[in-house]
């Protein structure tokens, strides 16, 4: 392309030539520039009705999918807005681009009265991001635009922030495609690998810890544990990366707040920990109280990651996760045959005692509900409720990227969107968004989002009119006494009706598994809401 273009239509051009197809957002008259490029342009446009909904759709495109979540925003009320899926993306390792607009160079930050006025928008992105780059000349808003989308996904997954002006957005100048050699992957050094391979083979029994950081080296993470006979353990960022169901895979086994912990004594049995991708964080092994063996090889793309939490590990190797697992693979099948450590069966009756401790009279059932629901290849997103802390544990997941939480930052609110982005990017996968009645008044807005764009979603809200998960805490920790935690909500099935949408009451387990099935056929939003006890 030679002829003359907006800086608007660049910036759009340079992220079709970075490979995206769909971009998440809210117009205004400070992206109208860009919108209107998005005409020429092989890229969709799903418009939320808020830019929270629109940076957690982006976010949930960019769990289910590993490719990056695209958010268009306008400076200043919208850049606020989309601060929160940003501080949860950065929390989670989530790769979401936002491009946003900003006011005319002369007078951004001065506060002159400028519609959207902010004093530092790309102060405020930067601590939330990877990067913020504000762009300044015409000539640098294609690459600007192109690196951004590449530096999301490359090395750690995290969001990165483009601020294009308003002046610059309607500026004309010559576009010419970016192209940059494709990603460079960190290897780990021969050496790593030879002393990672002794350590393991020397084990008597080695174990495997994997987080978010491995979803994408499934299949070698599972080629690994076969060879070695290594139990796998997960975050719950790590759900799915060894399926539930494999015979080594004891999914999320280790839980932080239970009683009983039948993990504790596997943990206590193993002699070698192989952790890939985690930061063993304060919420997953209760404060670093989660037992692991003191002999540690950590395989994290983020070298700051290698001494976080259980500082001085044995070994620290800081590459690829599936590269480096392929390496110990291919150096342990060198040494020869490896004895499997730990037999299946071994493994399935930790697994049978595991699961038997995560059984709850209360939640279980509905818990099974959705498992029987929902294929196996299916997305389940959650939110922050009751039922979702106890699906972290007991719903099993078999594939990676299958199982999403706000899992750091822990944003009331996130399931909705997060989940109408996720069934954009996988449209063959059935998708279930888990909620609270508490944080679907969040974002509840976005039904509106998932109409529009026929997405397919089943959303089961566990209704029981508090904030339990609050007043929980609030009778353990303040000998009983609870405030602010009581709710009115509006009647659900009412509401999906005012909408024009199937809503269901579902009052048993089995009517819920039946409601959700029935939904993944239809071709918009269902609303099931599930009355339950108040605890
Ligand atoms: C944005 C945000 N605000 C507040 C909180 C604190 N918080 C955590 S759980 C919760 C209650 C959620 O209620 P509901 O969705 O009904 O689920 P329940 O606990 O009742 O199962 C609150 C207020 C939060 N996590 N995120
Ligand atoms: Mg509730």
């Amino acid at each position: 392309m030679s002829d003359k273009v907006t800086g608007g239509a660049a910036a759009i051009a340079a992220l079709e030539a970075a490979g995206v197809e769909i971009v998440f957002g809210i117009p205004g008259v400070h992206t109208l520039a860009l919108y209107d490029a998005l005409h020429d342009r092989g890229i969709r446009h799903i418009l939320a009705r808020h830019e929270q909904g629109a940076g957690f759709m982006a976010d949930g495109y960019a769990r289910a999918t590993g490719k990056p979540g695209v958010a268009l925003i306008i400076t200043g009320p919208g850049i606020t807005n989309v601060s929160t899926p940003v501080g949860e993306a950065y929390a989670d390792s989530s790769p979401v681009v936002i491009i946003s607009s900003q006011v005319e160079r002369p007078y951004a930050g001065k506060m002159r009265g400028n519609l959207h006025d902010i004093r530092d928008q790309s102060g405020l992105m930067s601590v939330l991001t990877k990067r913020s780059t504000p762009v300044a000349e015409f000539d640098r808003i294609a690459e600007t635009v192109f690196g951004a989308v590449r530096e999301a996904t490359e090395g750690r997954p995290r969001p990165v922030h483009v601020e294009l002006p308003l002046d610059l957005l309607t500026e004309t100048g010559a576009f010419e495609a970016p192209s940059l050699a494709s990603g460079y992957l960190p290897a780990p050094t021969r050496d790593q690998v030879a002393q990672a391979a002794d350590l393991l083979a020397n084990a008597t029994k080695p174990l495997i810890y994997v987080g978010g950081g491995a979803l994408e080296a499934s299949a070698s993470v599972t080629e690994l544990a076969n060879l070695l006979g290594a139990p796998v353990i997960c975050s719950i960022m790590g759900k799915g990366v060894v399926s539930d169901d494999h015979p080594y895979g004891l999914g999320h086994a280790w839980d932080p707040w239970g009683s009983e912990n039948p993990a504790d004594e596997l943990l206590a049995a193993c002699d070698v920990v192989l952790v890939v991708g985690s930061k063993l964080g304060a919420q997953e092994t209760n404060y670093w109280k989660m037992p692991l063996p003191a002999t540690m090889v950590r395989v994290d793309i983020d070298p700051s990651e290698l001494d976080l939490n259980y500082p001085n590990p044995t070994l620290g190797i800081a590459a690829d996760a599936g590269a480096t697992v392929d390496a110990l693979v291919e150096a342990l099948r060198q040494r020869g045959s490896v004895t499997p450590r730990t037999s299946p069966d071994e493994v399935d009756g930790y697994r049978r005692r595991i699961a038997a401790a995560q059984v709850d009279e209360t939640y279980h059932p509905y818990i099974e509900a959705l498992r029987d629901a929902l294929p196996r290849d299916g997305i389940i997103v959650q939110d922050m409720t009751m039922m979702s802390y106890r699906m972290n544990n007991a719903f099993p997941s078999y594939h990676p990227r299958s199982y999403l939480f706000p899992s750091s930052y822990g944003t009331l609110g996130f399931s909705v969107p997060a989940a109408i982005g996720a069934k954009i990017g996988k449209p063959e996968s059935p998708v279930v968004a888990v909620v609270g009645d508490g944080g679907f008044q969040f974002t509840m807005q976005e039904l509106a989002t998932a109409i529009q764009f026929e997405v397919s979603l089943p959303i089961v809200i566990f209704n029981d009119s508090t904030y339990a998960a609050v007043e929980q805490a609030m009778k353990y920790e303040f000998s009983g006494r609870t405030m602010a935690t009581d709710l009115v909500n509006p009647d659900y099935v009412k509401l999906a009706d005012a909408y024009g949408i199937p809503g269901v009451r579902a009052e048993s387990p089995a009517a819920l598994a039946e409601a959700v099935q029935a939904a993944f056929e239809r071709r918009g939003p269902t609303i099931i809401d599930v009355p339950i006890p108040r605890m």
